[in-house]
């Protein structure tokens, strides 16, 4: 025969006379130990007292709106049989801890004796934890009480273990309690929503943007993204808010540089191809690669270390009709201008045409996009992760210099590194774009 056990509320903190808003169970319905059986709520949140083990429900006896107190006997419960197995008649329950530790041969002796062994108190038994589930403490404080969600325990657990407020999961049972379904339901449909770039700021606790009728206000059209911002939008959305990116400002003085630039031309057009600002800022940064390994890096998947690459290849903007690409010029440290720049109008050439393959686009160490060619003086470029910085140019501008005896005019190149503050500190990243900057202001330094 089974035994009966009363099912009385658990340690639920500082809480005394907290109503009951649900009776979960019915007398006779068959329970699993843990499952919830009576919510509870206080003026600052709710709670389920769990079924201490599993059995069949004999009696509930509170309903709806009583109030009740840690310790308070709510009803009482049939034991499975299992759960019945008699207590050692050589343990008493309200022992001390060193009898209750005794040895297991004298404990296999009693559970061999045939008499049966006298059933412990029922207020020792609740005191067993096995049969007496530690305490679940209270949850939700701080959101209003008449919007908190039920759950079990379990539900609750594992909201908490994923970081799912329950406020905001939809509930199918009955009154809208949440059951585990419903909990997978919500984070699969977050994380896809994430993947998919829809949902702005989500796992930082933002608000989702509102839906706006934008017709409301006047006549609008409705155009679909490219493929390519598709593609890039959910990653660039990852890189903006997972790295944590600071922008170095800067300006190199390429009066010099640009003359050069502008002789050699001629000897470019005979290649075929053009000498852009580019190939010049291409091989700088090698040269500031080198000098500076941290930022020819990556970090180690765990975030643990770094993995320092020894090869220098560099991927490179281009603004494409379907939207922003960037393919990457490889082994920059063995290539030439020449070199450099033929590969640069074949690979941008390409990446308008829709002809880049996904290979072309990998592998690279650091980016630079360059918007010189259209204007502006400064901005602050995603980092293209893995990769730890990025180096913005802005169009170059001739500005007048002090020289200490009167101001010359200088062609001055701004620049904008972003970096990932988690690995590269300010000062470094101040000297790498000041080193960048030297080595486009005296050519020659590229040679050493
Ligand atoms: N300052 C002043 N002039 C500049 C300059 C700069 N920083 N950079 C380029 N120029 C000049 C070039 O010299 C060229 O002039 P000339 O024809 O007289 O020589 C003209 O501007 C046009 O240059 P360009 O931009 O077509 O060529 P490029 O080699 O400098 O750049 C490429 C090639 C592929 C990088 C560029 O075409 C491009 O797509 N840039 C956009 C990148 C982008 O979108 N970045 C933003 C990413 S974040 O959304």
């Amino acid at each position: 025969m089974s035994r009966t056990q009363e099912i009385r509320v658990p340690d639920i903190g500082d809480f005394e006379q907290v109503p009951v808003i649900d009776v979960l169970v019915s007398n006779g319905d068959r329970v699993e130990a843990e499952q919830s059986l009576v919510t509870l709520e206080s003026d600052k949140a709710t709670m389920d007292i769990p079924s201490p083990a599993a059995g069949r429900i004999v009696e509930i006896s509170v309903s709806e709106g009583a109030k009740v107190s840690e310790g308070d006997v709510i009803g009482s419960i049939a034991l499975d049989e299992e759960n019945d197995a008699p207590e050692p008649a050589d343990v008493p329950l309200t022992g001390n801890a060193s009898e209750k530790t005794e040895s297991a041969e004298g404990k296999e002796q009693a559970r061999t004796e045939e008499a049966p062994k006298p059933r412990p108190p029922i207020a020792d038994a609740a005191s067993d934890e096995s049969l007496n589930p530690p305490p679940v403490p209270f949850e939700g404080l701080g959101h209003d009480p008449s919007t908190l969600p039920h759950a079990s325990p379990s539900v609750r657990k594992l909201a908490r273990e994923l970081g799912v407020d329950l406020v905001e999961v939809q509930g199918s049972g009955r009154k809208g309690r949440i059951q585990p379904d419903d909990l997978k339901a919500h984070v699969k449909s977050r994380l896809s929503n994430t993947a998919s770039g829809r949902e702005v700021g989500t796992g930082f606790g933002f608000p989702p943007l509102p839906e706006v009728d934008f017709a409301k206000y006047g006549p609008v059209e409705e155009q679909a993204l490219s493929r390519i911002q598709k593609l890039s939008g959910p990653n660039l959305h990852r890189n903006w808010v997972s790295i944590p990116h600071v922008t170095q400002f800067d300006e190199a003085d390429i009066t010099e540089t640009e003359a050069f630039r502008k002789a050699s031309q001629k000897q470019a057009e005979h290649a075929g191809t053009r000498m852009t600002p580019l190939v010049f800022l291409i091989k700088a940064a090698v040269a500031a690669l080198k000098e500076f390994p941290q930022f020819n890096a990556s970090l180690s998947q765990d975030g643990q270390s770094l993995v320092c690459k020894r090869y220098f290849h560099v991927g490179v903007a281009v603004d494409t009709p379907g939207g922003l690409v960037v393919p990457v010029l490889r082994d920059c440290d063995t290539k030439g201008l020449i070199e450099l720049a033929l590969e640069l109008t074949e690979l941008s050439g390409k990446a308008r045409e829709g002809r880049l393959k996904a290979e072309e686009m990998k592998g690279g160490c650091f980016t630079i996009s360059s918007l010189g060619g259209i204007g502006g003086t400064a901005f602050t470029p995603i980092i293209n992760a893995p990769e730890l910085a990025i180096l913005g140019v802005s169009r170059a501008e001739t500005k007048p210099v002090w020289t200490g005896e009167g101001f010359e005019p200088r062609l001055k190149l701004p620049l904008s590194l972003s970096y990932d503050h988690r690995v590269i500190d300010g000062a470094a990243a101040a000297r790498f774009t000041r080193y960048l900057a030297e080595q486009l202001e005296d050519l020659r330094r590229l040679l050493l």
